[in-house]
């Protein structure tokens, strides 16, 4: 079925020069990129990103390492958008499994990914989990502009197309 992926070079990727290579072993594939910014990472964006997540202990690092607080201060980070067949099992075989030490070897997360002293994952990427996930998360990092093709319902608001 064709599905949509939301993937996010996170600040540890970002500090350690991986947005290149994340982006080529998904070019590598059949799915076709159709948007793709740098984004600021505010607690705003960082928390309605991990709403799912709000209750777990870890919940507050998380937010703080997606804004780039454990990595220099790098709050940007690569937002990109695949869409084509089966794209999130196959942006999820890219990744990985969510623990780096359990993620197969030559994925993203087991190969580049770690676990830090303190038990916190570094995992380099995130990819959506569902495709009604990437819908919303799409929806929450993009405009319909930033966008290339029509994936979703749009609608006019005054001048501008907004998500429906
Ligand atoms: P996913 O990124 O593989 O979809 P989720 O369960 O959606 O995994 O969790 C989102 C992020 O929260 C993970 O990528 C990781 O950064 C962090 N996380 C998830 N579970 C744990 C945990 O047990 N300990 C520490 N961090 C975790
Ligand atoms: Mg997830």
């Amino acid at each position: 079925m064709k599905e949509n992926v939301l993937v996010i070079v996170k600040p540890d990727g970002m500090v350690h020069g991986h947005a290149g290579h994340v982006l080529t072993r998904f070019e590598e594939t059949d799915l076709k990129l159709v948007g793709a910014r740098v984004v600021r990472v505010t607690h705003d964006l960082a928390e309605t990103h991990y709403q799912h997540l709000k209750d777990k202990p870890f919940f507050d690092e998380l937010i703080h390492f997606l804004m780039g607080d454990l990595h220099n201060h790098q709050d940007l980070v690569l937002a990109y958008v695949f869409t084509g067949e089966n794209a999130v099992k196959v942006g999820r075989d890219i990744a990985g499994a969510t623990n780096p030490e359990q993620a197969d070897n030559k994925s993203i997360r087991g190969s580049m990914g770690r676990v830090t002293t303190k038990g916190s994952f570094e995992n380099v990427i995130h990819v959506s989990s569902d495709p009604l996930e990437a819908e919303r998360e799409i929806k929450l990092w993009f405009t319909p502009e930033e966008i290339a093709i029509d994936i979703f319902k749009t609608t006019i608001s005054g001048h501008r197309k907004v998500w429906s």
